[in-house]
């Protein structure tokens, strides 16, 4: 069976679970909030529902219950290569089914009538200021291409229908998800390569076909296809996909919804982050002047950047408690490829993850002192030769389409409401605090 009715039958399914808890069993407490979590950015309140990914503190992510160890050995491969194809994760993480040889080159097949770029949309990136960043024009192509949108289209067509509504958000994300990387390659190419753009090669699945594009060797298609899987998804409550769920609630068509994701991608303490890292490490080896990294000049690096008061980049988590299974997927990566586990930039990155979690752990503010997938993903890009680091959040934003695609097009499979959480009032918490605690009703 095709993706699409594959997907409409499991909707189909789902939606009876989804309207019994809400019917039968709506008042059940699930959680409850203090001031803390109020003024500290919502964290750890169980507000969301998503089947797509889950996150423990202790063990990392899993998609589709799958581990990351689990899903790579359970997708079918790209040809010739130990990693899956891109294609094969996508049906993974909408279905939750591990797709047949078959139905992988169905999605390949299917993306590749979608992947075609309009011109207007490189006309629109080409008209910014070519030092824009380019997390600014990926979201203006993303926002360019809204008037392909077919959730708008249907919205605005006089038969919109909830029951169905989800077929055309799942169009706009397929659509999305094929056309992101051609988007993200073409500003790769503008703003480094003097705008010497490459053809598409109809022959590559996803990850080879974005190597291919930005001139990289054929080892960098197994990096892409990689990386654009750990970047997925990271369940729905971190910045990116909460963004895109929220902005879609009020049934902004995916392009909106995915261009505001985007935007909260680009903020320093989520996505960008893994700029930051690489922008650090440059940053410690200039000072360095020639001299060999030590444990001793490292500690005094990162002592130096926190009593300047910032965030060592590529550290910490809002969910995590322990070291982020995507930095160790990429640390193996690096281990197991002649030539880059001896480069002195991994030796480096390693010589942090020995030394940062006791340099974070004796500063005694970070509730993890572990590595998250940032702090390791930039090295192996500079190994390949991708050393312009203020593209590396784009390579994010390639891979995070995936999971905030998948998501909202569940999101409207199963009707999830618009998302209005209620404020309050300082007021209102000084009151509650004065009385010890609030009764909940
Ligand atoms: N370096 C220095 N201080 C830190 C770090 C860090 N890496 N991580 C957390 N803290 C501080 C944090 O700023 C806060 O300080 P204050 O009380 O003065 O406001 C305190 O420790 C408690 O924060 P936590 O509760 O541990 O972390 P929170 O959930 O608020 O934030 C992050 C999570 C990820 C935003 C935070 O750890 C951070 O800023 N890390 C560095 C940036 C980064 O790597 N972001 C990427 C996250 C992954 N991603 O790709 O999105
Ligand atoms: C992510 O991948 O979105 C980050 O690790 C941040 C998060 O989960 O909050």
């Amino acid at each position: 069976m095709a993706l699409k009715e594959t997907l409409k039958q499991k909707i189909e399914e789902h939606r009876p679970r989804t309207t019994k808890l809400t019917k039968e069993f709506g008042k059940v407490i699930i959680d409850q909030v203090t001031i803390e979590q109020c003024i500290g950015g919502a964290r750890d309140i169980r507000s969301l529902v998503t089947d797509i990914s889950y996150l423990d503190p202790q063990e990392g992510i899993r998609f589709r219950g799958k581990t990351i160890p689990e899903t790579f050995a359970a997708l079918p491969k790209a040809a010739g290569s130990a990693y899956p194809t891109v294609e094969s994760f996508w049906y993974f993480l909408l279905t939750g089914d591990v797709p047949t040889d078959a139905q992988v080159a169905e999605v390949a097949a299917e993306w590749k009538t979608r992947q075609a770029v309009p011109e207007y949309v490189f006309t629109a990136i080409r008209a910014l200021p070519r030092d824009s960043h380019p997390m600014v024009m990926l979201s203006v192509g993303i926002m360019a291409l809204q008037k392909e949108s077919k959730f708008a289209a249907f919205y605005n067509s006089g038969k919109f229908n909830k029951m169905v509504a989800w077929e055309s958000v799942y169009e706009d994300a397929s659509d999305i998800v094929a056309r992101i990387p051609i988007i993200a390659a073409f500003i790769y190419n503008l703003k480094y390569k003097g705008d010497k753009q490459i053809a598409i090669d109809p022959t590559l699945d996803m990850g080879a076909n974005f190597a291919h594009m930005i001139g990289q060797s054929d080892q960098y298609k197994d990096v892409a296809r990689m990386y654009f899987i750990l970047h997925s998804d990271h369940e729905s409550g971190n910045v990116s996909a909460h963004t895109t769920h929220l902005v879609h609630s009020a049934l902004s068509d995916p392009y909106y919804a995915y261009a505001a994701g985007l935007n909260g991608l680009a903020g320093p303490l989520h996505g960008l982050a893994n700029q930051e890292v690489l922008g650090w490490i440059m940053e410690f080896q200039k000072k360095l002047n020639g001299a060999e990294p030590t444990k001793e000049n490292v500690t005094k690096a990162l002592w130096d950047t926190l009593n300047a008061g910032q965030v060592v980049p590529g550290y910490g988590h809002a969910v995590l408690r322990k070291t982020d299974p995507r930095y160790t997927a990429q640390r193996e990566f690096c281990l197991k490829t002649p030539g880059l586990k001896d480069d002195p930039l991994f030796k480096l990155v390693a010589m942090i993850f020995e030394t940062a979690p006791g340099v974070l752990t004796e500063h005694g503010k970070t509730k993890n002192p572990w590595p998250n997938v940032d702090a390791q993903s930039g090295v192996i890009q500079w190994y390949y030769g991708v050393k312009e680091w203020d593209f590396y959040t784009v390579l994010f934003g390639v891979g995070r389409a995936l999971g905030c695609m998948a998501n909202i097009t569940w999101d409207r499979g199963l009707g999830y409401a618009i998302e209005r959480p209620k404020s309050v009032t300082t007021a209102m918490l000084e009151k509650w605090a004065a009385d010890g605690g609030r009764q909940l009703s």
